[in-house]
């Protein structure tokens, strides 16, 4: 072995050391962080007699520690790749994509085909038929972000997005905003200081949709883990309400209910109908931070529609009894009780679902009846909201880098201005929103059909009636799309009704595919050209732990430490892999952009060493020192700054005092209140009133709405089972998954059968599983009308009888005929779930349940 050098570097599960054979040029091993006495000194909170202080280093998930796998992967794209019957002068084939093989070629040849192309279509049809989009995450790091390179790039060459629908937030995002606002949120709530006020006040959490110990709010690793074990300490009580019994669950449940699924904002109606009747609520803070309570109360009580929420409609929805619906709201207003909506205080699996928006919604009207922002009461998965600074300016991974594309991130505002003082950001008009767009759960339907509507440009965070606001596509005197440059290959797994990608690619609609991956799996199968791109362990990069900033403000309060890291090139791309960066620096030259991309010559260390200088980190620690030494943690503020829980000001109808961003002022008054058009609390929603008051599906009277995929469904009969299929505990969606990495060798993650395959696991109760004569481990086949797919059985009691689990984001596609046409094997469960958004006026997707059949499966030959 020769010299070990250890490196810095950062991933989705935490930052790391990271040693290297120097020598060799071989990643030995990586681990997390260890903190020094030179670091800055650690937070202390004082609670209840005790001091709490986090642990002085930092933590990693499951897919960090399988990352060293993944980088020395067997399923490494290592060389252009070329489809062998793909001829851009000649026949392309395009129906046989997915079927045909691949030929390595140069990268000249392939970036002579693809700028050939790129410059042949902007001529005939102009930049925006063009269609690119990357998938949610990407390797970590700022400058690497797809929000950074890809959109820099693709701003110059010109492009129509595939905008991203706000997958984590859906119900939040569509519904709740329409209750308290929160748009620069996309939906969610503020957080700050809720530890504190959490280990100080709170006597009881319900986490209502929320793992935490899978999820870890996200990015955050298993920071967040010593803040429950402390919280239990202090004897506080935890209820779940999972159709799943969950990991974290499993670690603190006082309780769990398991309600069917679909049915969770029946369970909320039915509180507030306990809280109502028995006068369990804050009745001054409801008629003084809150509107529409009056009339909600009307569909509460069934004044409305003669039908009363009470517990035992309750029970017939949601299937818990009704004496437990009744202890559940009585033991929660008795007492100081955090609402864990989800696992980042917000999110959840439920929001993500048939009847999201009004799961959302129900939350929000829960807990303003409460007290929301009153000591020990809030919206609190116990993931955000540690003691840190944010006047130390750091931006998150969505606030542009180096592109800067302020249309296109949320807070591109600041880091733009201070990034490009003395040179140029890029934006393009077809990227505006006057340009064209495609939400990326219709690309199937713009490529094969040729004709879209819909409301809502993805992400809208600009202000709450910007999802409104109507598109068509083609947009007005645009080309359709006659190429798709896709970055990265998720889809098949990840998005909904799946099989629609596989066939999208097979039809001539489709003249040029280009896929730029790290690794061949899902749709990297099905384009014409290969770009392989490397890991962020092979180029240099810059980065905050858990700060994706631009989506959510200072989500780096989820972390022990604040841990910014220079990323350090730890080993040289392998085989022929680029950095992405290098791969549009080299397009760019072939379009005469490469002055402009590159700033006049700049590398990806000197784009980093940019970044630097456009942050607070100066401040602290000198560019060399920072070099050296690879990260630097930011010191908290005095012992002796005032702490400003989340809400605290609106509950005591205070001028804002926390660091949020938000509301922008002409949505407040005397900044002062909320977003809504009565800045308070709404019961029912007065932006909802004034752009449709008769949407059945998104009604202004919060309530609970029988879901279109549930037990009600006419096709209930037929597929009988409810399957809920949240986020992997083991992979971070399709990262870590396949590959050959470590993570396989996970018995919970995939089962391993006498076929040699990995099967992608699907968990049912033992009855239903005896019912269809089906084993531990056996192969079934899980199916409804949009597709199927072959997973291993796994019989278990954490999920009650007619309810399955499954995981999302199998990394790969294999189809065992045609493409499209066929049961899948990888284990791409987003199969069976249904394309339709989630509401008639809305772009989310319904992804986490579906209804479903599954038979014993006989292994093939
Ligand atoms: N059933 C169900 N479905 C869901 C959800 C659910 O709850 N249930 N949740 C939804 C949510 S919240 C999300 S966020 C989405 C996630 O869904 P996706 O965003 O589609 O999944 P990812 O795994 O994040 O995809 C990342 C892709 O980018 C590639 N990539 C990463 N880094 C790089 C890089 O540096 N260079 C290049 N060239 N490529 C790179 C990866 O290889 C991978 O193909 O799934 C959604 N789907
Ligand atoms: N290990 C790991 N961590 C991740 C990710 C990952 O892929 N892997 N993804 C990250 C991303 S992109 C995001 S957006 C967050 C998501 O974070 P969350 O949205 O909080 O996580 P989910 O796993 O979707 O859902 C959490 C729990 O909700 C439950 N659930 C699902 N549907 C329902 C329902 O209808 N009702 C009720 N009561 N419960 C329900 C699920 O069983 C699950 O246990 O996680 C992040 N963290
Ligand atoms: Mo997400």
């Amino acid at each position: 072995m020769g010299k070990i050098k250890r490196f810095t570097n950062g991933t989705t599960g935490g930052p790391v050391f990271v040693d290297v054979d120097v020598e060799a040029g071989k990643i030995l091993r990586m681990y997390p962080m260890e903190l020094t006495e030179e670091d800055a000194p650690s937070w202390e909170i004082e609670a209840r007699g005790k001091t709490f202080t986090p642990p002085r280093k930092t933590t990693i998930t499951p897919v960090t520690a399988a990352w060293k796998s993944q980088i020395y992967s067997p399923k490494r794209l290592l060389y252009p790749m070329k489809r062998v019957d793909f001829d851009p002068d000649g026949e392309r084939n395009e129906e046989n994509r997915g079927s045909s093989g691949y030929e390595r070629i140069s990268w000249d040849e392939a970036l002579d085909i693809v700028s050939k192309e790129i410059i042949r279509i902007k001529r005939d049809y102009g930049p925006g038929a063009i269609l690119s989009t990357a998938s949610s995450h990407h390797l970590w790091g700022n400058v690497g972000y797809r929000f950074s390179t890809l959109f820099r790039f693709m701003n110059l060459a010109g492009f129509t997005y595939a905008d991203h629908n706000p997958d984590s937030w859906e119900g939040w995002h569509w519904g709740g905003m329409h209750n308290w606002g929160f748009s620069w949120r996309l939906g969610n709530p503020e957080q700050y200081d809720l530890l504190e006020d959490g280990l100080q006040n709170t006597e009881m959490i319900v986490f209502w949709s929320a793992d935490p110990e899978t999820n870890n709010g996200i990015y955050s690793a298993f920071e967040s883990t010593p803040r429950r074990f402390w919280l239990k300490e202090l004897g506080v009580k935890m209820i779940f309400i999972d159709p799943y019994y969950n990991h974290s669950a499993r670690l603190y449940a006082d309780k769990w209910f398991s309600p069917r699924i679909g049915t969770d904002a029946a369970l909320a109606a039915s509180i507030a109908y306990v809280w109502i009747t028995e006068g369990l609520y804050d009745k001054e803070y409801v008629a003084t931070r809150t509107h529409g309570f009056e009339r909600w109360s009307e569909y509460i009580l069934g004044i409305e529609d003669g039908i009363p929420k009470d517990p035992k409609w309750g029970e017939n929805e949601t299937g818990i009894p009704a004496r437990e619906i009744k202890a559940l709201a009585r033991d929660w207003a008795a007492q100081k009780t955090m609402l864990g909506a989800g696992g980042l205080g917000g999110w959840g699996g439920a929001c993500r679902a048939t009847t999201g928006n009004e799961w959302a919604r129900m939350m929000i009207c829960l807990i303003a009846m409460q007290g929301m922002g009153k000591p020990g009461i809030n919206i609190w998965s116990t993931t955000q909201g540690a003691p840190c600074d944010e006047g130390f300016f750091f931006p998150g991974y969505a606030e542009g880098g180096i592109a800067c594309d302020t249309g296109n991130s949320a807070a591109g505002y600041e880091f733009a201005y201070r990034m490009f003082a003395n040179s140029r950001p890029v934006t393009n008009p077809v990227n505006s929103p006057q340009g064209q767009h495609i939400p990326r759960l219709r690309i199937p339907e713009a490529i094969l059909e040729g004709k879209l509507e819909w409301r809502g440009k993805g992400f809208c965070g600009a202000n709450v009636e910007a999802q409104f606001q109507k598109y068509e596509y083609p947009a007005p005197g645009y080309s359709k799309i006659q190429m798709y440059y896709r970055y990265g290959g998720s889809f098949i797994g990840t998005m909904t009704e799946t099989a629609r990608y596989a066939k999208m690619y097979r039809t001539k609609n489709l003249p040029f595919a280009v896929n730029q991956s790290i690794w061949f799996e899902g749709e990297a199968r099905f384009a014409d050209i290969i770009l392989p791109a490397c890991t962020n362990f092979e180029r240099w990069d810059i980065s905050e732990f858990a700060n994706c900033s631009g989506y959510i403000p200072h989500t780096y309060s989820q972390c022990n430490h604040r841990v910014i890291t220079l990323q350090k090139k730890c080993i040289e791309p392998l085989g022929e892999s680029k950095s992405d960066y290098e791969i549009f620096s080299e397009l760019s030259k072939r379009l005469g952009l490469w002055e402009m991309y590159t700033d006049g010559g700049k590398t990806d260390l000197d784009w980093v060493k940019q970044h630097f200088y456009a942050t607070d980190l100066p401040k602290g620690i000198t560019w060399e020192e920072f070099f050296e030494k690879g990260y630097y943690i930011v010191p908290n503020k005095p012992k002796t700054a005032k702490s400003t829980p989340a809400m605290r000001w609106f509950a005591e109808d205070r001028e804002i005092d926390t660091p949020d961003w938000g509301p922008m002022p002409h949505e407040q008054v005397k900044r002062k209140g909320l977003q809504t058009g009565s800045g308070k609390l709404e019961f029912v929603s007065t932006s909802l009133t004034r752009f449709d008051p008769d949407d059945m599906e998104r009604h202004p009277v919060t309530r609970y709405i029988e879901s279109w995929e549930g037990h009600h469904s006419a096709h209930a009969a037929k597929y009988p089972l409810q399957a809920v299929a949240p986020h992997p505990r083991f992979s971070f969606h399709t990262m870590g998954d396949c590959k050959e990495s470590h993570l396989n060798e996970l018995r919970d993650h995939r089962v391993l059968k006498e076929d040699g395959y990995r099967y992608w696991i699907w968990r049912l109760n033992p009855k239903d599983a005896a019912a269809r004569g089906i084993k531990q481990h056996d192969l079934i086949k899980v199916y409804n009308d949009r597709g199927a797919v072959i997973c291993a059985a796994q019989l278990t009691e954490r999920v009650p009888p007619g309810t399955c689990h499954t995981y999302e984001s199998c990394a790969d596609y294999q189809p065992i005929g045609e493409p499209g046409n066929s049961p899948d094997r990888a284990g791409c469960i987003n199969h069976l779930n249904s394309k339709r958004f989630m509401t008639k006026n809305s772009c989310g997707m319904a992804a986490n349940s579906y209804l479903v059949e599954v038979e014993k499966w006989e292994e093939m030959k």
